[in-house]
């Protein structure tokens, strides 16, 4: 695996701080888009966060740390996919992120549309039995399939919970699903957190922890940023209203740091870049750098 350099790797940093072996944090780019069914363009949403990372201070006042350089961050060349689709492809992205489990890395997974999630959660389960996954998302992706794809964006956590168990699955934001998958979730006991639910107040005002509480002590965390409001995150192919902002969602990873829980693996999908929204990019970057911050001791 080779990695890419100062000239377009993670925060753009200097081979001693970005070369694999001395480096604790691993960005593994998976530009896959296969199965896109409204607004496409996810499978450059790596190069986007790259590119954007760049202009992301190394500098953490919350930790008064630059945890780039203290704990390293490589970032690997884009997976190639060529005519891979579906499970094939998944395969290779699994296998990736088993090897770089393998050596004790911290593996950042970059989508691409939400179906690469399944390999990266089934490289992380292997390795800690004990996880939970904590899924940020605008959709639940529970249909078995769509549009005649069990292997569609809009069904990866269908894939997941064919391996995974589901009583060990927080869902937050979901505001858009069709009636199978509501049933799916309380037949199957997923912890979901509907964005209408939070924003009524049904979780009280400390929803966050709420979230939090309902998480178990490891966990493997997959975000779709669609989870946030299309009025800070419209470059995503289907921006649904109602969503969520940069800090309040933060905040969530503040909590989980707090109560002593550790994120032990993330993957940040969907993110289809568009001129017109470069902002877009640039909060992915650091939504991913601030999560990494805050679960990185
Ligand atoms: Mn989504």
């Amino acid at each position: 695996m080779n990695t890419i350099d100062i000239n377009g790797n993670f925060l753009a940093i200097e081979e001693e701080f970005s070369n694999l072996e001395n480096s604790l944090i691993v960005i593994l780019s998976a530009p896959y888009e296969h199965t896109v069914s409204y607004g496409n363009g996810a499978g450059g949403g790596p190069a986007g966060i790259l590119e954007a990372s760049a202009y992301v201070e190394f500098y953490d006042d919350e930790t008064d740390r630059e945890l780039c350089f203290e704990k390293g961050i490589a970032t690997i060349e884009p997976i190639d996919f060529g005519e891979k689709v579906d499970k094939d492809a998944l395969e290779i992205i699994q296998q990736r992120v088993a090897k770089l489990l393998d050596k004790d890395k911290f593996v950042v997974t970059l989508g691409g549309e939400h179906t690469i999630s399944t390999a990266p959660i089934a490289a992380h389960y292997n390795k800690y039995p004990e996880m939970c996954i904590l899924h940020f998302d605008a959709h639940s992706d529970l249909r078995d399939s769509y549009l005649d794809n069990k292997y569609s964006h809009a069904s990866f956590m269908a894939r997941v919970a064919e391996f995974f168990p589901t009583d060990k699955i927080v869902q937050v934001g979901i505001r858009a699903q069709c009636k199978e998958e509501s049933i799916f979730i309380k037949e199957n006991n997923v912890k979901t957190f509907y964005a209408s639910a939070i924003r009524r107040g049904i979780y009280g005002n400390d929803w966050q922890q709420k979230v939090v509480d309902s998480l178990g002590d490891i966990i493997y965390c997959t975000f779709d940023v669609d989870y946030f409001d299309p009025s800070i995150m419209a470059a995503t192919g289907t921006p649904e209203p109602e969503g969520f902002l940069y800090s309040e969602t933060i905040d969530i990873f503040r909590k989980i740091k707090k109560a002593g829980k550790k994120i032990i693996g993330l993957d940040v999908v969907e993110l289809a870049p568009s001129e017109y929204h470069k902002h877009c990019d640039l909060t992915t970057a650091r939504l991913i750098y601030k999560i990494l911050n805050l679960s990185i001791d």
